[in-house]
């Protein structure tokens, strides 16, 4: 960290209060971008989710995984340069959430072997 170097601590103040006026200004303007929460269930016997197909506007995505099963799943969401992962349960509830721009994105069930043996679909963005 420089903020020691730094000649005049009032300057540097005054600059990070700029920079996050700035980043609410992007936020603003990403705003009108729809948020999606999309819901996945992990099968109780088997390692799959109950679907293979999600669709999502571009924008904020959630997707929430309910796992009734006592093996350990996850949700993840990979492409584009993004790589996101949600917690692992199991019997319970867990989600990712990543900002995505149109395209085709894969997601997955994180957990070693899962992904190779089905647990895994493509969600796409609008
Ligand atoms: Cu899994």
């Amino acid at each position: 960290m420089s903020h020691r170097k730094s000649v005049r601590p009032l300057l540097l103040a005054a600059t990070c209060a700029l920079g996050t006026v700035g980043a609410a200004t992007v936020a603003t303007g990403v705003a009108d971008a729809a948020s999606t929460t999309l819901h996945l269930t992990a099968s109780k016997t088997m390692l799959m989710f109950n679907t293979k197909k999600l669709t999502a506007k571009a924008g904020k995505v959630t997707i929430v995984l309910s796992n009734p099963s006592s093996t350990p799943h996850g949700i993840s969401i990979e492409g584009h340069g993004v790589d996101k992962d949600g917690k692992v349960v199991s019997k319970g509830t867990t989600s990712v959430t990543a900002t995505l721009k149109k395209g085709s994105y894969t997601f997955f069930c994180q957990v070693p072997g899962h992904e190779a043996a089905g647990m895994k679909g493509t969600l796409t963005v609008t």
